[in-house]
C-alpha cells in the first residue's frame, strides 16, 4: 500500500520488472548518505556557511534532525514545506525527512507567499521549514492562516510567537542512535515542483527507489567519484542541482559538494579557485555570464572538469565557448522534475555535445515522439515528447483531473516538448506545446501569472507571452486589455508583489491594446501578438 493518497504507484508488472532488472535497488535516499559515511567516515562531505562537514558528521546530523521531526509530531507521510536557500539547513533538514519518512515539499528561494501558500494547502503540509530572511514573518503567517494543516513554523532566523520554533529545535535532539530508517523504498521520498502546467504548479512525487536510481545513474553519466568537488550553485531544490547528479549524486558517489550562496560569477569563482572545484551545473544565461565574467577576470579555474548545462535550450555559439574559455568538459542536459533525463555524453563527438541535448539516461526510458495524432513521426522529424520508465511519474500528486490529460492511458508522460530524434538517439529540443515560458530555465507558468494580472482592479483582459531574448533566450510580455485608465507596468509589479507572486514571473514588458487578434477558433492569437515583439518596443 502506498503511504500517501493522491500518489500514483507504478503498476506492478513494471514495478517488477524495474527491480527484477536492477534500477530498482530496494535503497532509500537515507541509506545513501548511511553507505557513504560507513565507506569513508572522515571525508568532507559538504562545505556550506563557512563550514565544513565530515560524512559521519553529516550522517549524525541527519539522524538528529529525524529525531527532531518525530519528536515534534512528524512522522511516515507527512508533508514539510521547505523554503530554503542552499546552505547547511537545507541539506539536513533534507536527510532528515529522507530518514524520519517525512516528505519534504521542495519550494524554491525564488517562491514568494502566493506559490507557499498553494504548496502548503496542496500538500497538505503539517509544518514548514522557513529561510529567516527579513520577510520570513509574512510569510510564515501568511501560510499559517491559509494552510490550516500546518502546525509547527521552523525558522532559521529568530522565531516569532505561536506555533513557530528556531530551526535549532530540530536539531537539538539527541540522535536515536542507531534508529532504522522508517521509510520503505517504494514510498514517496519527496515532492518536487513541476516546471510548468497549465493551471497552478503541480506536486511531483518521486520515491526513494526511483530517485536513488535517478542519482545513481546521473552520477555514473556525469562521471563522478570520490574526488568530484561538486560546486551547487543553482538552487539545490531544484531536480538538476539536487539529483542530475548534484547534491544526491555527488554525496553517492563520496565527493564533496560545496553550497554556493550564490551563483554570481565573483561568488563563484573563488569558491572554485579555493576548493578546487571539479564540477558544476548551471541554466544558459548563467553559462553566458559565466564566459563573459572569466574573459575578463581571467579565473583559476584549472580544477574544473565539467560544466552541465541545461533548464533551457543552450546556443551552439555558447556551447562552443566553454571549453576554449573555461577549460573545462560541456554536458548538455535536457532534463525536467517529472523524471526523464537526457544527456551528452562524455566520450560523445564535439559535435553532438554542440548541437544536441543528449539522450536518455537509461536504456529502460522509453520515448516516443508523436504527432498531434498520437502517432510517431519518423525519425528526424519534430513531435511531442512522450515518456515513460522507471524514474519517471506516473501521475502528478493529488491531480487526478489534470493527470487524465498528462498521460496517455498506458502510462506515458505527455512532456509539452517539441524535439527531434536524430540518428543515434541524440534529441534536439525544437519548442513547446505547453503554457509555459521557460525564461532562462526559470519556468512562467502562463495561466497563473495571467490570473493574478487579471485580478488587478484596471485589467479587462490580458495575455502573457514570450518573445525572444539574446540572454535569456525567453522573456515574458503581458498584453493588457485596459478597463478604464491602463496600469503601468510599475504598478502591474506592485500589484504581483503584493500578491507574493515571485520576481521572476513577473512580465519583462506591458503592452496595452485595444483588444486582442483571435484564430479561427477564437482564442487569443498569441503567436501574433508575439509577432508585434519582434520589432524593440518601449515597456510602459
Ligand atoms: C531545452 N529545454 C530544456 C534543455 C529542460 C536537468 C536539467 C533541466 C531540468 C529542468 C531538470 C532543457 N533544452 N537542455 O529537471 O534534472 C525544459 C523542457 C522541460 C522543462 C523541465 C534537470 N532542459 N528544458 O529544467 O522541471 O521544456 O527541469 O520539459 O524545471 O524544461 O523543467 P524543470
Amino acid at each position: 500500500m502506498p503511504l500517501l493518497d493522491g500518489f500514483t504507484p507504478w503498476p506492478e508488472t513494471d514495478a517488477a520488472r524495474y527491480r527484477a532488472e536492477g534500477y530498482w535497488t530496494g535503497t532509500t535516499l537515507g541509506a545513501v548518505l548511511r553507505n557513504s559515511a560507513r565507506r569513508t567516515p572522515r571525508r568532507t562531505a559538504l562545505v556550506a556557511d563557512g563550514r565544513r562537514l565530515s560524512y559521519a558528521e553529516l550522517d549524525e546530523a541527519a539522524d538528529r534532525v529525524a529525531a527532531g521531526l518525530r519528536a515534534h509530531g512528524l512522522g511516515p507521510g507527512s508533508r514539510l514545506l521547505v523554503h530554503l536557500p542552499n546552505g547547511l539547513p537545507f541539506v539536513l533538514t533534507l536527510f532528515g525527512c529522507f530518514r524520519a519518512a517525512v516528505v519534504p515539499v521542495l519550494a524554491l528561494p525564488a517562491h514568494r507567499e502566493s506559490e507557499l501558500v498553494h504548496l502548503a494547502r496542496l500538500s497538505g503540509a503539517a509544518a514548514c521549514v522557513l529561510h529567516g530572511g527579513p520577510e520570513q514573518p509574512g510569510l510564515a503567517e501568511a501560510v499559517t492562516r491559509a494552510a490550516h494543516t500546518v502546525r509547527h513554523v521552523f525558522t532559521t532566523g529568530p522565531a516569532g510567537p505561536g506555533p513557530w520554533h528556531p530551526f535549532d529545535a530540530l536539531t537539538a535532539a539527541s540522535p536515536d542512535a542507531g534508529a532504522p530508517d522508517d521509510a520503505r523504498p517504494q514510498d514517496v521520498a519527496v515532492l518536487l515542483l513541476s516546471g510548468g502546467t497549465t493551471g497552478l504548479p503541480k506536486l511531483i512525487p518521486r520515491t526513494h527507489d526511483d530517485y536513488a536510481y535517478n542519482l545513481r545513474a546521473a552520477a555514473r553519466a556525469a562521471g563522478l567519484d570520490a574526488h568530484t568537488v561538486t560546486l551547487l550553485a543553482l538552487p539545490a531544490a531544484h531536480n538538476f542541482a539536487l539529483a542530475c547528479p548534484g547534491l544526491l549524486g555527488t554525496l553517492h558517489a563520496g565527493g564533496t559538494t560545496v553550497l554556493a550562496p550564490s551563483p554570481a560569477p565573483d561568488v563563484a569563482f573563488d569558491l572554485i579557485a579555493r576548493e578546487r572545484v571539479t564540477t558544476v551545473a548551471l541554466v544558459p544565461p548563467l553559462v553566458l555570464a559565466w564566459l563573459d565574467a572569466a574573459e575578463e577576470l581571467a579565473p583559476d579555474l584549472s580544477s574544473l572538469t565539467l560544466l552541465q548545462a541545461g533548464g533551457a535550450r543552450l546556443k551552439e555559439e555558447t556551447a562552443r565557448r566553454v571549453r576554449p574559455v573555461l577549460g573545462c568538459a560541456l554536458q548538455q542536459v535536457y532534463g525536467m522534475a517529472e523524471g526523464l533525463l537526457n544527456l551528452t555524453r562524455l566520450d560523445d563527438a564535439d559535435e553532438t555535445v554542440f548541437t544536441t541535448q543528449g539522450r536518455p539516461l537509461s536504456d529502460a526510458d522509453e520515448v516516443r515522439v508523436v504527432a498531434p495524432d498520437g502517432t510517431d513521426v519518423p525519425e528526424g522529424a519534430t513531435g511531442e515528447l512522450w515518456t515513460r520508465g522507471p524514474y519517471t511519474l506516473r501521475g502528478y500528486f493529488r491531480a487526478e483531473r489534470h493527470n487524465a490529460t498528462a498521460f496517455t492511458p498506458d502510462g506515458f508522460y505527455r512532456s509539452g516538448d517539441l524535439v527531434r530524434r536524430l540518428p543515434g538517439g541524440n534529441l534536439v529540443v525544437e519548442g513547446r506545446l505547453k503554457d509555459v515560458i521557460n525564461r532562462g530555465g526559470d519556468k512562467v507558468p502562463v495561466e497563473e501569472v495571467e490570473n493574478h494580472l487579471l485580478a488587478h482592479p484596471r485589467v479587462h483582459d490580458v495575455a502573457l507571452v514570450g518573445f525572444p531574448d539574446a540572454d535569456m533566450g525567453e522573456r515574458t510580455c503581458a498584453f493588457v486589455v485596459p478597463r478604464g485608465e491602463a496600469p503601468t507596468r510599475r504598478e502591474l509589479l506592485d500589484h504581483l508583489v503584493r500578491r507574493g507572486v515571485a520576481a521572476f514571473k513577473h512580465p519583462d514588458r506591458v503592452r496595452v491594446l485595444t483588444g486582442f487578434p483571435r484564430t479561427g477558433a477564437g482564442k487569443v492569437d498569441r503567436a501574433a501578438l508575439a509577432r508585434t515583439l519582434n520589432t524593440p518596443a518601449e515597456a510602459l
